[in-house]
């Protein structure tokens, strides 16, 4: 058996305008990518790239530079579990720590020599005669028997389609693609959206500018923001005592997966929870119009839960104005509402959030018979264990449908999904499989198990309209149970869902060989 994915040395660079071989093709270089890069270096294997279209690791924490960005999970749980940082200076992080948390982390595991940057994926095709994925980016041609897609859901922006927007004569930025270049001090400032990065901007901002509009569509629950920074003596016992760090965690873990219980299983277990958000708003906003404005219609949780202390001070601060009417027009210097009043726009920031549902990438790989992903998922994205999709050889999605929290750490998440990827490897090579391939019935098995999960829950009961959301109301982007649960799944193959195909084996002929 001559293609197993067991331990060799790193191939040698290809000539430029060569083909590149390599057994695994990672794309994007994020929490996940270099999450699996550091999986696939611990099980020896050194034959691997991954493809990353920027110059530097880090994905959306290397994108998302604007003022005020912050995680909003402790950085103790936001964190690989392989990897502890005892020298966070605060609880929660903000994203220049987090950035440099994951450079180091490249290093640290010699995963940056592994990265192809300036390498943006324009297609990836199975070859099902080669029983290879061709890979086309901007840094070349590659062919991976195995293609892992760690593009992300969280990296394409979204623009929304406002009338007028392209006569807009000032400065337009998304909150993803911040032109820190450009001054706000003493600008007429238009924030659009509410979500998770709008409420981080907005109070950031607010002390600059000369007047700040805030274009909400949906007022979002708010709770208070407990962040502090980190002793230099817990620092110290942090390092000393790594045991302590840990159990640090796993508090953690389990303080957000109590939420779980409101949100899927007792919604009741949530009114204690809708009760700290409403005396949030009554202590920090005092003009009771402004406060009806900023009270969700909703039941909390059914759209991420945002955490700040700053954000209701911002907004009722006298340079800013919170704007409800709607956007019926902009103009080269204004923004008109719905009400018809204009008011002047220097910049424009576009807090609107990204293609989740419709992930691009999903445009770019075609498995068998060129079929693309989006194309198999026109009618909402379906997997098996959120990981596997029937018709796409060799292919495992990192972050792809059904592994979004909006409770806890999505990096539990992502190494859940490297452990089931590695055990995917590990049954390649002692078996000698060339092809390994989920079946149409696991991907529906698995669908039905989501739904199932999914009823009842918050997320798709709550009374909002979220993003958690496709076109047709189902849940393709949250795993809708405790996370624990999602590890345990994704523990081990589930084999007996997976078709393999020896090397060597003439095409098709095994494939009904489970
Ligand atoms: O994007 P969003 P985000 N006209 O999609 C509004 C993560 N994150 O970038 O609610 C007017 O949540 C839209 O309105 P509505 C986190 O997972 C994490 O803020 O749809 N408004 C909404 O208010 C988060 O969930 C951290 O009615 C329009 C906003 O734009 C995810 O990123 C920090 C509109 C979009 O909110 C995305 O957050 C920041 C239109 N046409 C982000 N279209 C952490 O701390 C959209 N909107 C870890």
């Amino acid at each position: 058996m001559t293609s197993t994915l067991e331990t060799q040395p790193a191939a040698a660079p290809a000539p430029a305008g060569a083909v590149r071989e390599v057994r695994v093709a990672i794309i994007g270089s994020g929490f996940a990518g270099l999450a699996m890069g550091i999986g696939l270096k611990k099980r020896g294997e050194t034959d691997f790239v991954l493809l990353e279209r920027a110059d530097e690791v880090g994905g959306t924490w290397r994108d998302n530079t604007y003022p005020g960005a912050a995680c909003d999970v402790q950085s103790n749980l936001y964190s690989f579990s392989f990897a502890p940082n005892p020298d966070w200076p605060r609880s929660y992080s903000e994203q220049p720590e987090i950035q440099a948390y994951l450079q180091a982390t490249a290093d640290r595991f010699a995963v940056r020599e592994h990265c192809v940057f300036g390498a943006d994926v324009t297609s990836a095709r199975w070859d099902d005669d080669a029983r290879r994925w061709r890979v086309t980016t901007t840094a070349g041609e590659f062919r991976a028997r195995v293609l892992i897609s760690a593009a992300g859901a969280l990296a394409d922006p979204t623009y929304p389609d406002i009338p007028g927007l392209d006569t807009f004569a000032g400065t337009l930025m998304h909150s993803a693609r911040w032109n820190s270049g450009h001054d706000l001090t003493g600008e007429n400032v238009a924030v659009i959206g509410t979500g998770a990065s709008a409420i981080q901007i907005v109070p950031a901002i607010q002390p600059l500018v000369q007047s700040l509009a805030v274009y909400q569509r949906t007022a979002a629950w708010v709770v208070p923001r407990t962040d502090h920074p980190v002793k230099p003596l817990m620092r110290a016992l942090y390092r000393v005592v790594p045991g302590l760090q840990k159990a640090v965690r796993g508090g953690l873990y389990l303080m957000r997966e109590l939420l779980v219980v409101g949100m899927a299983k007792r919604r009741r277990f949530l009114k204690p929870v809708q009760r700290m958000a409403q005396a949030h708003l009554m202590r920090q906003v005092r003009d009771p119009k402004l406060r009806a404005a900023l009270t969700p219609n909703f039941t909390i949780g059914c759209k991420r839960i945002l955490i700040s202390n700053n954000y209701y001070p911002a907004v009722s601060a006298p340079n800013a104005e919170l704007v409800t009417a709607g956007i019926a027009e902009v103009r080269p210097h204004s923004i008109v509402d719905r009400d018809g009043v204009e008011r002047p726009a220097d910049t424009i920031v576009m807090a609107t959030g990204f293609h989740v549902t419709d992930l691009p990438i999903a445009e770019k790989i075609a498995g068998r018979g060129g079929h693309t992903l989006a194309e198999e998922w026109a009618d909402g994205m379906v997997s098996n264990r959120s990981t596997t999709v029937a018709g796409f050889p060799n292919l495992f999605l990192l972050v792809g449908p059904n592994v979004g929290v909006g409770h806890t750490s999505m990096v539990y998440m992502i190494e859940s999904q490297v452990t089931y990827v590695d055990e995917a490897l590990r049954a390649m090579d002692a078996e000698g499989l060339e092809v390994l391939e989920t079946t149409p019935e696991a991907a529906q098995a698995y669908r039905d198990l989501i739904a199932r999960k999914s009823r009842g829950t918050v997320w798709v009961a709550g009374g909002c309209a979220s993003w958690y959301l496709d076109k047709q109301g189902h849940n393709t982007t949250l795993w809708p149970d405790f996370t624990f649960r999602f590890r345990k799944l994704l523990r081990t193959l589930d084999r007996e869902n997976y078709v393999g195909m020896p090397a060597g084996a003439p095409a098709r002929t095994s494939e009904v060989a489970a």
